[in-house]
């Protein structure tokens, strides 16, 4: 936790206000922390993503904001993992 909290502080505070996360900021942890979230075909992931997330509507992501983001694509990768592990099983 005290790392997630650390490196949306680096990041948030790369371009205008230093409390929140605008688009070229999320796409620059995106890029340092989950490159493979960029592997998608889709060009705009990321502005569908952070439009999502931004609840508010300001354009910008607040913690809570951004922390919804981390926590939906832990689950996603827990889960992901999941079905590699019973695929496994099930395979041997
Ligand atoms: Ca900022
Ligand atoms: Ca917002």
């Amino acid at each position: 936790m005290e790392d997630l909290l650390s490196s949306y502080r680096k990041f948030a505070k790369m371009e205008g206000n230093p409390e929140t996360i605008n688009l070229n900021e999320f796409r620059e942890y995106v890029k340092a922390e989950i490159p493979t979230y960029l592997e998608s075909k889709d060009p705009h992931l990321l502005e569908n993503t952070m439009a999502s997330l931004d609840v508010d509507k300001d354009g910008e992501l607040q913690y809570k904001e951004f922390f919804s983001f981390i926590t939906q694509y832990i689950v996603a990768s827990y889960n992901a993992n999941n079905k590699v592990h019973r695929y496994s099983i099930n395979g041997s």
